[in-house]
C-alpha cells in the first residue's frame, strides 16, 4: 500500500466496569458498540479489570454484528482499582500481576487483540529506588514468555510523569523494549503522555518507527482532538510518512458526555488527516 492510500482505523476505549480513570467511558457497551458502528468507527478497545469475567460469546456477537474490532485490552485498572503492580516489591502481588494479565493475553489472543501495559506497571513506592526498575523488566520478560505461545502482541505505552516513575519517555520504552528483545513487544503512543514528556512529539514518533502498535489520541486537556493545543495536523503527517499501519484510539474524557465526546473525535481526527 502506497502513502496516498493510508487508511484512517478509529476506535474508542469502553470500560467493561466502573472505575476511577477517567478518561474511559462506562455504561451499557453493547449499546455504545452499536453507537460507534453507526457514526463510522472500526473498533474498540476494552479496559478490562477481570478478564475470567468477561464473557467472550456475548462480546463476539456484539463485535460481529457491527462488524468492529477489538482493537486492544487494557489492564491498568486491576492496578487503580485492586493495587496490582508489575514492579511491586513484595514477590506475591508481582506474581498475582503477571497471572492476572496471563489472562489478559487469552482474551486478546482469542480476539486477535493485543494487551496494554500501562497503568499496571506501578508506581514507585518509598524504598523501592532501582529495584522497581527491575522488577518490571523481571515481570514483563515473564509476560513476552507467556505471550510468545500466543498471536498475542504485547505493548507498552509510555506515561507522563505524575502518573507513574516508570518509562515516561519514548526513548526509555524504546531502549526498555530493545533489551527484552521480544519480537512482539511494542510501543503504544499517547499523544497526552507525549505532550507532557516529548520535546517533540513528531520527531518522538520518528523515533518509535516500527515499534509502535497502537496509538492513544487526546488532546493536551485529555478531550477529544481540537478541544486542547496539541497539532494533530502534524501528528498525522508523521504517522503517514512512517507508514503506521495500526489503529488511532480514543482515550478521552467523555465530555460533555459520552455521544458528543465520540462524534467530536472522529470530526478532530478526520480533520487533522484530511489531505
Ligand atoms: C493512563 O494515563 C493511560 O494513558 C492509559 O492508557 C494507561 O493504561
Ligand atoms: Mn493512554
Amino acid at each position: 500500500m502506497g502513502k496516498a492510500e493510508f487508511a484512517l482505523k478509529l476506535a474508542f476505549a469502553l470500560s467493561m466496569q466502573p472505575t476511577s480513570f477517567k478518561a474511559v467511558t462506562y455504561g451499557n457497551w453493547q449499546k455504545r458498540i452499536s453507537f460507534l458502528s453507526d457514526i463510522g468507527y472500526d473498533g474498540i478497545e476494552l479496559a478490562v479489570r477481570e478478564p475470567g469475567k468477561i464473557d467472550k460469546e456475548e462480546l463476539q456477537k456484539a463485535l460481529a454484528g457491527h462488524r468492529m474490532e477489538l482493537t486492544a485490552i487494557g489492564t491498568g485498572q486491576a492496578f487503580l482499582e485492586e493495587g496490582l503492580s508489575l514492579s511491586d516489591k513484595s514477590p506475591a502481588v508481582r506474581k498475582k500481576t503477571v497471572a492476572r494479565i496471563r489472562q489478559h493475553i487469552e482474551l486478546a489472543n482469542d480476539f486477535g487483540s493485543q494487551v496494554i501495559i500501562g497503568l499496571i506497571r506501578g508506581n514507585c513506592k518509598p524504598g523501592i529506588g532501582d529495584r522497581g526498575m527491575h522488577f518490571l523488566g523481571e515481570s514483563c520478560k515473564e509476560i513476552c514468555d507467556y505471550a510468545a505461545n500466543s498471536n498475542t502482541t504485547v505493548t507498552i505505552e509510555p506515561i507522563n510523569r505524575y502518573e507513574t516513575c516508570f518509562l515516561n519517555t519514548v526513548s526509555e520504552t524504546v531502549s526498555f523494549i530493545s533489551k527484552i528483545g521480544y519480537e512482539r513487544l511494542k510501543i503504544l503512543l499517547d499523544t497526552f503522555h507525549m505532550n507532557i514528556e516529548e520535546k517533540d512529539i513528531c520527531e518522538s514518533i520518528g523515533d518509535a518507527r516500527g515499534h509502535i502498535s497502537h496509538m492513544h489520541f487526546s488532546d493536551s486537556n485529555r478531550k477529544y482532538p481540537g478541544a486542547g493545543h496539541i497539532n494533530f495536523r502534524e501528528i498525522a503527517g508523521k504517522i503517514k510518512e512512517i507508514g503506521y499501519r495500526g489503529y488511532i484510539s480514543a482515550e478521552i474524557l467523555p465530555l460533555p458526555n459520552f455521544e458528543i465526546s465520540a462524534k467530536e473525535f472522529l470530526r478532530g481526527v478526520r480533520r487533522a488527516f484530511k489531505k
